[in-house]
């Protein structure tokens, strides 16, 4: 954990310079089973809570040495990351090149500062979606808490105020209209995890289905 977490970081420091990877993947892109699409779709459980900037807070906690509960603007006042990603979700479509403004998750975990005996992260939303990732999938350079998209505010719809991006896991993975990260010492599952998708969502393996 320790390599990949300054590995990681290095990689995170590089794109903060300007020096990390462009935008130019593989000559592959598309994982098995996707077809690219040039429009977002929406995809929510016909709830769409509104927070306002102002009611907005984002809480921190479990195993780690500070939890905290961040407003607006603490979030906003933390170091501001940018990176390009593309985006799977398992309905079949994929879309390349998101630019995403916001947190590195690298950033909030040096922040709360997880407790060695920390190797999973549950998400909670406002519309009480909910889903779960590994601490080593969470600890990557390009995983954020995202409040634009390309270049504008994210829109309500897609998550706004501020969402979390996963790029190397199904999009179901990254919770829109995020509320609350716990850091735990054992896995559980989310709400679609809790109704027969993939714990582990690998795009690069089909993986959508348990
Ligand atoms: N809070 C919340 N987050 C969520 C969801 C949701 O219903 N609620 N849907 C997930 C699913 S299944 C996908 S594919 C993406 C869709 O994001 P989009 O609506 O911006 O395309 O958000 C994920 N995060
Ligand atoms: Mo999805």
């Amino acid at each position: 954990m320790k390599e990949a977490y300054i590995a990681a970081k290095e990689r995170w420091a590089r794109k903060q310079a300007g020096q990390g990877r462009g935008t130019v993947r593989s000559e592959n892109r598309l994982p098995p089973g996707q077809r690219q699409v040039t429009n977002f779709p929406i995809l929510d459980l016909g709830v769409k809570p509104e927070v306002s900037k102002t009611d907005w807070a984002l809480k921190i906690t479990g195993l780690v040495e500070n939890p905290v509960t961040l407003t607006w603007e603490q979030f906003l006042a933390l170091p501001q990351f940018k990176d390009v990603s593309d985006f799977h979700c398992v309905t079949t479509w994929s879309q390349f090149d998101m630019i995403w403004d916001g947190v590195a998750f690298l950033t909030l975990a040096d922040l709360v500062k997880p407790k060695p005996e920390a190797t999973h992260v549950f998400f909670k939303s406002y519309d009480g979606y909910s889903t779960n990732n590994p601490l080593d999938v969470l600890m990557d350079d390009d995983v954020l808490i995202a409040h634009s998209w390309n270049g504008q505010p994210l829109p309500p719809e897609h998550g706004g105020p501020a969402r979390v991006i996963v790029p190397k896991r199904y999009a179901w993975k990254g919770a829109k209209w995020i509320r609350e990260i716990t850091f735990m010492n054992r896995d559980i599952l989310g709400f679609w995890e809790l109704r027969g998708y993939s714990n582990t969502a690998d795009p690069w393996t089909d993986d959508r289905f348990s």
